[in-house]
């Protein structure tokens, strides 16, 4: 019980915990294969009736060693960025088809590819210490594992917000999202697991919480306004039209994050809406690639999680420098 992952049987679930606490439990190629490998077996086993996965420590799943990426990347070396990202994508493509119920118990950070562990998953438990946000163009990579299906299918343009802005939310707040689908406090958790593991997910729902209210409810308006444009330019013009201090703030950090990668992001976003999960992973995987190996994502990572500076010298440095066709490059 001291690997990466542990996964083990307890009563009549199938019980999985992330194990790499001090790197925020973020993913890389083995967590990716140990998890996979517990979920084929876990599947296969009649005694198992339903899957909980959990992180160990203060948080549930920061995303992808982005850092072991940007190395390959910057050495010019395609094979284990294409390897690592097929095998996220395949585990999130799995936990989508899995023919058991599949819990996520979210009990601190959940960013990137820890929502691709939750998301397509059955039953997502968010507590008040939860944190959802897909961050990624404050690195210049975009809304991937299997993000590009969700997020144009949440309540309005909410999904385009939070890709592009990184926008934060609360246990509660993910759940008006709908990136979870249960509120319970932290303090009930250690009991959810053996209940579950006892009785069925059904008591799922005598452990919930009644939902505080949504925080962004007062800006659903103004979001929806502005991100359902069909062009990034589109949204900065309806941001600057809208004027008030929620829209100021928006722009401002809409001008703060990658402009390469708004670009890229809601391309692949849009075009999510009209594709089926599978077509979704096939056109990110096709982007990371790219991505990956592109001197944005590697300043990016480089200002966010290298030498933490927090100050990017993005290229181009504004969103209407941006070329059309630089972009239109990246999915050729
Ligand atoms: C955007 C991201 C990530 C991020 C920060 C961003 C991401 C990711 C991590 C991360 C955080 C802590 C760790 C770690 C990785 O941060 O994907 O290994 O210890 O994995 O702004 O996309």
């Amino acid at each position: 019980m001291d690997q990466v992952v542990n996964a083990w049987r307890d009563q009549r679930a199938g019980r999985i915990q992330l194990n790499r606490p001090k790197a925020l439990n973020a993913l890389d190629l083995q967590m990716v294969q140990l998890i996979h490998a517990a979920l084929d077996d876990f599947r296969d086993d009649p005694a198992v009736h339903a899957v909980i996965i959990e992180g160990g420590g203060r948080a549930f799943c920061a995303g992808g060693d982005v850092r072991a990426i940007r190395d390959h990347g910057m050495a010019g070396e395609s094979e284990p960025i294409r390897e690592f990202f097929a095998a996220e994508y395949a585990l999130n493509q799995a936990i989508a088809d899995y023919p058991k119920p599949y819990v996520a118990l979210i009990d601190g950070v959940c960013m990137g590819g820890g929502i691709g562990i939750s998301v397509h998953g059955s039953h997502r438990v968010a507590s008040e210490k939860a944190g959802f946000a897909m961050p990624e163009t404050a690195i210049a990579l975009f809304p991937d594992i299997g993000c590009t299906y969700i997020l144009p299918r949440l309540p309005g343009a909410l999904g385009m917000y939070l890709a592009l802005t990184g926008a934060r939310l609360t246990g509660a707040d993910a759940v008006h999202a709908g990136f979870a689908t249960h509120y319970v406090p932290s303090a009930k958790l250690p009991e959810l697991g053996p209940a579950i593991a006892r009785d069925g997910v059904s008591v799922i729902a005598e452990f919930a919480e009644i939902l505080p209210p949504f925080s962004l409810e007062q800006f659903r308006p103004a979001i929806d306004d502005a991100f359902s444009a069909t062009s990034v330019a589109g949204i900065i013009a309806a941001l600057e039209a809208d004027g008030s201090e929620f829209a100021q703030s928006t722009l401002a950090t809409l001008r703060a994050v990658s402009p390469s990668s708004v670009h890229w992001s809601f391309e692949i976003i849009h075009a999510g809406a009209s594709r089926d999960l599978k077509e979704c992973l096939a056109a990110e995987l096709a982007l990371v690639r790219k991505v990956a190996m592109h001197p944005e994502f590697h300043e990016g990572v480089r200002a966010v999680l290298v030498d933490k500076d927090r100050n990017p010298k993005w290229q181009p440095a504004d969103l209407n420098s941006v070329d059309p066709a630089a972009i239109n490059a990246m999915f050729a």
